[in-house]
């Protein structure tokens, strides 16, 4: 009988909150397997495990999808989320989780958390503090701007979703947003308030690095790339893999992107896509 294996991921170990993952079995059989990552390509929560995967030097395959249609790839593994990473019979459907899968098969060299068990946890709290309190606002600000472009916004998707896919986000693209501007709370109210998180989060990193290359320690860790992987969205940066074009974006995002990409907190982030993001 074919034991059904579910694994539990706690995130944020140490940390203040506390999330758990039921991870669902897959269906995929256990010979020899690329990874896959379930995206939506411009999420940054799907950038930030995608740059684990290429800093670790993990070989996988990203399996794009478009905005909500992307729930005909996530349901059937029990999310309503991407990024889902599927490594043989495991399905990690949560960043952190996928970070920390990832660092367990990571090179010495390559490791995203410290051994040191004060300073793993100093990681864990502000990566669970990055996610939670960073990454929904920056989402929020960002697409409450670009929705303005409209089906320009989708451009990126081309060639990393199927074609059916962005032809038909492009023919309900009102629609989407609607539902988009609902499902994410996305208003010009909301956006506003949203605006003021992300400038507080990030004075508070400019504060805690006060001069120092990274977070916590002397190495590069899952604090950093996750802080910058959630701010990337507003800062527009050359080295990340899927991003609009900044000629292309309304007045109002340009003017986002030039605050933040002026900011001491977006100037380490850019410092550190520069410096670490190769793959
Ligand atoms: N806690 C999750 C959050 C991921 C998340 O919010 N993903 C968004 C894309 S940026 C998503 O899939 N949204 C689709 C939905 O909520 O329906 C993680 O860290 O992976």
């Amino acid at each position: 009988m074919e034991r059904s294996e579910a694994v539990t991921h706690r995130c944020g170990q140490g940390g203040g909150s506390r999330r758990q993952f039921l991870l669902a079995p897959s269906a995929q059989p256990a010979y020899a397997w690329l990874m896959r990552l379930l995206t939506i390509p411009i999420s940054h929560y799907v950038e930030k495990a995608r740059w684990a995967l290429d800093y670790a030097k993990i070989a996988f395959r990203e399996e794009g999808h478009a905005q909500i249609l992307h729930y005909r790839a996530t349901l059937p593994h029990g999310s309503r989320t991407v990024p889902v990473l599927i490594d043989g019979t495991s399905v990690i459907a949560d960043s952190t989780a996928i970070l920390l899968h990832v660092d367990a098969l990571a090179a010495a060299d390559r490791k995203l958390y410290p051994l040191d068990p004060a300073q793993r946890k100093q990681v864990l709290d502000w990566e669970d503090e990055f996610d939670l309190r960073l990454g929904p606002h920056v989402r929020r600000v960002g697409y409450h701007r670009a929705f303005a472009m409209g089906k320009e916004l989708t451009e990126p998707l081309r060639g990393r979703v199927p074609d059916w896919e962005l032809t038909a986000l492009q023919a309900a693209f009102p629609l989407a947003v609607a539902l988009m501007r609902k499902g994410m709370n996305i208003n010009a109210k909301k956006a506003d308030e949203s605006l003021l998180r992300v400038r507080s989060q990030c004075d508070a990193v400019a504060k805690a690095l006060d001069g120092k290359d990274y977070l916590v320690g002397d190495h590069f860790s899952a604090a950093d790339l996750t802080f910058a992987a959630l701010l990337a969205p507003v800062l527009v940066l050359p080295q990340h893999p899927v991003r609009l074009d900044l000629l292309q974006l309304p007045d109002d995002f340009k003017a986002l992107q030039t605050e933040f990409a002026a900011h001491p907190a977006g100037l380490y982030a850019q410092r550190l896509y520069a410096r670490h993001r190769q793959g």
